[in-house]
């Protein structure tokens, strides 16, 4: 019988303008698909990807949201299932920093706090290529342990810097928190029961 093939939701949030769209499509289509055109994103766009972790192939739903407030009430269906959250904010953008909090408070009253609590959040600091720094990093790195007990990462889509690093590792996250690893004990029951079943 085929293997199904597991499934990820991951959802990008964060202010209008700090580079969620770029970042989705850098990461699905390479590194060519950025663009310095501003396009709105209205409500959602889905983005699929599937990508290998530890030989396993991964599907990914990536769902990219409209920061713009007049859909904030709209996008509660997106949220409902998500195994992990981008947080995503512009380095450049103190603003964009400081609405994170209000991000989070969104999606925990839109989800529950269980369910905020249960999936992986990654903070990503986009256009990390531009040297205006509106956030200290030391600032940044004390506050994200404290705002949602996650990592930050600084990426850029038009350099493509930590672009695939930052979806790999939400992603890693996610799939050894569903996958942990085995115990010796457990190992050998699986194996027993493995003989038993021929
Ligand atoms: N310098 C720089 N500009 C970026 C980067 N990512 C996005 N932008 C620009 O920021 C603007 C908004 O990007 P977009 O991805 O649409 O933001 P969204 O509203 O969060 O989806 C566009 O003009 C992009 O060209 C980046 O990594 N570096
Ligand atoms: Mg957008």
């Amino acid at each position: 019988m085929e293997k199904r093939v597991t499934q990820y939701s991951i959802i990008l949030v964060g202010d209008s303008g700090v580079g969620k769209t770029n970042f989705a499509e850098v990461f699905v289509k390479g590194r060519g698909a950025f663009s310095t055109i501003y396009i709105t994103t209205a409500g959602a766009e889905r983005y699929k990807k599937t990508v290998t972790v530890n030989k396993e192939k991964i599907s990914l739903n990536i769902w990219d949201l409209s920061g713009a407030n007049e859909f904030r009430t709209r996008i509660t269906y997106n949220f409902n299932g998500a195994d992990g959250i981008m947080l995503c904010y512009s380095v450049a953008s103190e603003e964009s920093w400081n609405n994170i909090e209000n991000w989070i408070t969104t999606i925990e009253w839109q989800i529950g706090k269980n369910e905020f609590e249960k999936a992986e959040k990654l903070i990503v600091g986009l256009k990390c290529d531009q040297p205006t720094r509106a956030v200290p990093d030391t600032d940044v790195a004390v506050k994200s342990t404290s705002l949602s007990n996650s990592d930050v990462l600084l990426a850029s889509s038009r350099t493509f810097n930590n672009v695939q690093e930052a979806f790999y590792s939400l992603v890693e996250r996610i799939h050894s928190k569903r996958n942990p690893p085995q115990t010796e004990a457990q190992q050998e029951t699986k194996r027993s029961s493995r003989c038993s079943l021929l």
